[in-house]
């Protein structure tokens, strides 16, 4: 059942509360068991990752299984509906302009005295995607991540995913990584997989960049190898906030709150509304869509513990109460949604407006699906191409540039006790005569 509130302080802590569910967890259980997963499968490469695969997702593989074949990969075509391969086709589509209008643009400028400065964007070598098995197993998901990075032109990009029954990973996944470009696929998951991509294994290339949603072990292994390797962000489970005001419809408000909470037990559903009738009303529908839900128990969970509705004065306490959680998804179901977004500082997605449920952007809008969670939207943004780029920094100084500096930087490394530092200018700016000892 979702709860309705409407004291500002009350629904302050319990945004606080549903803000932070993932994090004592994550740290304080998990970390010792993702430490010996990461530490075993550096020390034995192959031979821990089938360890753990028969360990966690009881297959028996042989090394040789490790990679989905070509025919495994041609195959996967006959197991999905044309229709399917149709709509992953035109997400992919959408998904690729997008991104394509969204690469940064190496730069020089010319500068006085023949002074050139400048940034030069280079992708990184190797990318690494987590695709989740199982229950999330999105071919979404492989679209919104390979696509960026093919977009940045990364020369070798990996798929890691668990096996499922019979060792078979979801053909819909092996479709969406050929369709975005992907071939190399391997079926393992877990922690362990994200410990392959970092330190390779005989059989898996050690990576640069390591992106993809996982759960908590994946999260939690992510963060223990950021540094030997980048990541994207740490996924935390999904939440939408939902703005509306009187003339938002409840039926559509209550769906896309289930649209969230469907996704996990973890997920986070938040009303905000300025009408207390329509507040009621959510309630009363959110009640009656789950009636016959498919996912029912796993939705009710999420609803239970992480659905709120607030009842606010007015849009600029909402806007007040939204930004101070940061949601990963927030809905403007208002007369004037642009106007509210004015209002809006920290969101991952904004969706504007009636006609635009978040499920647009889940799956081929364009923009990206995979958001900063859990408060992350305050300093952190969607995955994008320049999640696979990376810039170098351009200097170049002409003499009489390097004269008209000399003594600031002399100063400077007199200053930090860096005599060469001083030297390596004065060197290329004193006259001979200056310089004395040259006869
Ligand atoms: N709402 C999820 C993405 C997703 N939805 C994938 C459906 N498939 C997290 O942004
Ligand atoms: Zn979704």
């Amino acid at each position: 059942m979702l709860r309705i509130i409407t004291q500002w302080v009350e629904a302050q802590s319990e945004l606080r509360r549903i803000a932070s569910r993932t994090h004592d967890d994550m740290i304080l259980h998990k970390e010792a068991t993702v430490r010996e997963v990461l530490q075993t499968v550096k020390r034995q490469g192959d031979k821990a990752l089938l360890h753990y695969t028969q360990e966690f997702d009881h297959q028996t593989l042989t090394p040789e299984q490790l990679r989905v074949s070509g025919s495994e990969l041609d195959a996967a075509y006959q197991q999905v509906s044309k229709e399917l391969l149709d709509a992953i086709r035109l997400a992919a589509k959408q998904i690729e302009a997008f991104h394509r209008q969204r690469i940064p643009k190496s730069w020089v400028q010319f500068q006085e005295d023949d002074v050139v400065l400048g940034k030069r964007y280079t992708p990184v070598d190797r990318a690494g995607l987590y695709v989740p098995g199982g229950r999330a197993a999105y071919p979404s998901t492989v679209l919104m991540n390979a696509i960026p990075a093919k977009v940045a032109k990364v020369p070798r990009i990996v798929i890691t995913t668990p096996p499922g029954p019979e060792g078979k990973v979801n053909p819909a996944v092996l479709v969406a990584a050929q369709v975005a470009g992907v071939q190399e696929i391997y079926r393992v998951g877990g922690a362990q997989a994200v410990a392959a991509l970092a330190y390779g294994t005989e059989t898996i290339p050690t990576v640069d960049v390591i992106t993809g949603p996982g759960n908590v072990y994946v999260t939690l292994a992510k963060k223990l190898v950021y540094g030997t390797v980048g990541i994207d962000s740490l996924a935390g489970p999904s939440e939408v906030l939902v703005i509306a005001d009187s003339g938002a419809n409840p039926v559509y408000v209550a769906v896309d709150l289930l649209a969230q909470a469907e996704h996990d037990p973890m997920a986070a559903a938040i009303l905000l509304t300025t009408d207390s009738a329509l507040a009621r009303q959510v309630v009363t529908e959110v009640e009656r869509q789950l009636t016959n839900h498919p996912r029912r128990t796993l939705t009710e969970k999420a609803i239970a513990h992480y659905g709120l509705v607030v009842v606010v004065e007015s849009l600029e306490a909402a806007a007040k109460l939204s930004n101070e959680f940061a949601p990963e998804h927030l809905e403007l179901e208002v007369a004037d949604p642009w106007a509210m977004v004015e209002k809006i500082r920290h969101a991952g997605a904004i969706f504007l407006g009636s006609s635009t449920p978040e499920a647009v952007g889940d799956y081929l809008a364009g923009p990206n699906h995979t958001l900063p969670t859990s408060g992350a939207a305050r300093y952190a943004s969607a995955l994008g191409v320049e999640t696979f780029l990376k810039h170098s920094s351009l200097i170049q100084y002409s003499p009489t540039a390097l004269q008209k500096v000399a003594d600031a930087v002399n100063i400077l490394a007199t200053a930090e006790g860096l005599p060469s530092h001083g030297d390596s200018v004065r060197l290329r700016t004193e006259t001979s005569d200056d310089q004395g000892n040259f006869d």
